[in-house]
């Protein structure tokens, strides 16, 4: 059967999909006609992902799977974090959460920064977490159109564009996302 993806972020599902080997499937909350909001109220990644698997592993009593992603910028002491999706304000604003990132960077020549995710999977009634960490920079100025989030403003170690510049298989030849999903992958495979 199908293993449920806890999420309600439609770029998170496609690019999972992407590095999915064609012996796992996933199914959305959408595709198996769940329909809720699911809180992200803790003050960590780790905990948010375990929230979100575990609301829907209630719900479902299935087997499922979650993620929590956040943009950690040295020089702003880790923020935005956890926080990355409500940056500059409940609305969710992707430019807005941008555009507040960039200003307070200004003038910072320390550019360093981290997207890490946290993937929580609840298998069997027991809860496994596998952590992908991409390191790289971020620009001053926006560039490239594909891509969700922070992408237009972050330059992964090795590359010479941002996440948005690159098609989703060349962003999944970096992204912490996929490293967390290569983790969780060779576990499953391990348990078969
Ligand atoms: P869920 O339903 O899975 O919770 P979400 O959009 O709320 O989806 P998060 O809580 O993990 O996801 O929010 C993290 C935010 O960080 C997300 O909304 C984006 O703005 C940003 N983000 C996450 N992954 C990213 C990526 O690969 N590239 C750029 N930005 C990303």
């Amino acid at each position: 059967p199908a293993l449920i993806f806890a999420t309600n972020n439609q770029h998170k599902v496609d690019e999972i999909r992407q590095v999915l080997s064609d012996s796992f499937h996933i199914m959305t909350l959408k595709e198996a006609g769940i329909d809720i909001d699911i809180p992200e109220p803790h003050d960590t990644l780790e905990a948010n992902a375990r929230e979100k698997s575990t609301v829907i592993h209630q719900l479902t009593r299935q087997d499922c799977f979650s993620e929590d992603t956040g943009l950690e910028v040295a020089a702003l002491n880790g923020e935005p974090g956890v926080k990355s999706a409500r940056y500059a304000g409940d609305g969710r604003d992707f430019q807005q959460n941008i555009l507040k990132l960039l200003e307070k960077l200004e003038g910072e020549p320390d550019r360093s920064a981290q997207f890490r995710t946290v993937v929580s999977l609840i298998l069997n009634n027991t809860e496994y977490q596998f952590e992908g960490i991409c390191k790289g920079r971020i620009t001053t100025a926006q560039s490239g159109n594909k891509g969700f989030g922070y992408d237009p403003v972050f330059i992964p170690d090795g590359a010479s564009v941002t996440f948005a510049d690159m098609t989703m298989q060349e962003k999944a030849n970096y992204s912490h996302r996929a490293k967390a999903v290569a983790k969780l992958i060779s576990f499953l495979k391990e348990q078969q």
